[in-house]
């Protein structure tokens, strides 16, 4: 692998780039000027060498996988964000959708028997549905499969819960952690920097909120995951201030799991008018967080959003890691014009996938224990 390094270095002429391939080979940390310069100049296939060198360094071949269901209480909202296709504003609520706790836990018991590992929880920001409602929604999952590892809510549902219960953030997180809430999912982040949140979701928690929730959750000693929604109105800047500030936190913690681009995709909602990125950017991108996000474990292609083939190919560009929604239970990226309709893989589809690009297969749980290795496996 050093050697396929070191050809590349010397074919450098650019000293910048020389000198961050370098750094790579060395295992030393890109500052934020090197991280534009790498947007600015580095090709698909130079960011993409060094990005796969990194994740064969951490995971070998390596590809993860896990068995999850989705369960989106409501998609009533009392937020607006420009990109969303999903909620419904609190006034229309008769466009939208409200589950019980009896609707949701029926969902959770018609997977009794199955080989599920965990459950992921998330929707819009019901101004009904409170900490005692998501309380006994809790309690009554682990009292019914305590071994189903709940990823609930994002720092969005979180603040706007915390704030109406006049919890402080650290006693709010506690309270859910005590009914059986095991860890966060990483939406809500967007671009967390003021110029651009102001634009697209200017009336839900800001960055220094989203962090501080995540910390809470760090310190009570549960994992997090962080994603990006990127490729709108944003510039190279913002991505880089939004990857800043989470490898920052991730220095103080150690707390998050998995970073999750998110591809923003133009259906249906208030910023059609903007053209989704290219492959060739997805794919830059993806190497470039690999390359930037050195405290980072994982970095996760989510493939209902993206798509089977450009998931596959994207484990050539830094990630190890293609989610696992095993149910057309997400409803939040098919409204969005996302390239997968009916998001449904079963572990057969998946391990092909995986072997089809030369990766090896590894069920996990959410905390990235291994389930099953399915390297040997012929479906
Ligand atoms: O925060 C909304 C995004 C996120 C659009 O942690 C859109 O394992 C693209 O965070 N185009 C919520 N994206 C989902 C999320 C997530 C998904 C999968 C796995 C995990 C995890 C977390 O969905 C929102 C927002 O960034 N989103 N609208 C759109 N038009
Ligand atoms: Fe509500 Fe989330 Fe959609 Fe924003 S992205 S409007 S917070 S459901």
């Amino acid at each position: 692998m050093n050697e396929s390094i070191d050809i590349l270095i010397d074919a450098l002429a650019d000293e910048g780039l020389k000198s961050i391939a370098r750094k790579v080979k060395d295992g030393k940390r890109i500052t934020d000027e090197e991280c534009l310069l790498l947007f600015e100049k580095g090709s698909l296939a130079f960011v993409g060498s060094l990005a796969n060198f990194i994740r064969e360094r951490l995971h070998g071949d390596k590809t993860y996988f896990n068995r999850n269901f989705h369960i989106e209480p409501t998609n009533v909202c009392v937020f607006s964000c420009e990109f969303c296709s999903y909620s419904r504003l609190y006034a229309h609520k008769e466009e939208g959708w409200e589950m019980s706790i009896d609707q949701m836990l029926d969902m959770v018991k018609a997977y009794d028997g199955k080989q599920i590992t965990e459950v992921h929880i998330v929707g819009g920001v019901h101004p009904k549905m409170n900490m005692a409602y998501f309380i006994e929604l809790m309690q009554k999952i682990k009292a019914h499969r305590p071994d189903l590892h709940v990823k609930a809510f994002t720092a969005v549902e979180l603040d706007y819960m915390f704030r109406k219960a006049k919890l402080t953030t650290e006693e709010g997180m506690k309270q859910l952690h005590d009914a059986g809430l095991d860890s966060l999912p990483g939406g809500g982040a967007e671009i967390f920097h003021p110029e651009i949140r102001a634009q697209i979701c200017a009336d839900k928690v800001d960055a220094i909120g989203w962090l501080a929730i995540h910390e809470a959750a760090h310190h009570l000693g549960m994992y997090s995951n962080a994603t990006m929604l990127y490729g709108h109105i944003e510039k190279y800047e913002h991505r880089i201030d939004h990857m800043s500030r989470l490898r920052e936190l991730q220095d103080k913690t150690g707390g998050f799991n998995t970073f999750i681009p998110l591809k923003f995709r133009n259906q249906d909602n208030a910023m059609s008018y903007v053209v989704e990125s290219t492959i060739t950017e997805d794919m830059r991108l993806y190497a470039i967080a690999r390359i930037y996000l050195d405290n980072f474990p994982h970095l996760k292609a989510y493939w209902p959003m993206l798509g089977r083939q450009n998931a596959q190919l994207s484990l050539s560009f830094g990630v190890n890691d293609i989610d696992g929604t095993i149910d057309d239970s997400t409803k939040i990226y098919s409204m969005a014009g996302s390239e997968e309709q009916t998001p449904e893989m079963s572990t057969e589809e998946l391990v092909r996938l995986i072997k089809q690009a030369n990766r090896k297969p590894i069920e996990r749980d959410t905390l990235y224990n291994i389930v099953k290795d399915y390297s040997d496996f012929n479906f």
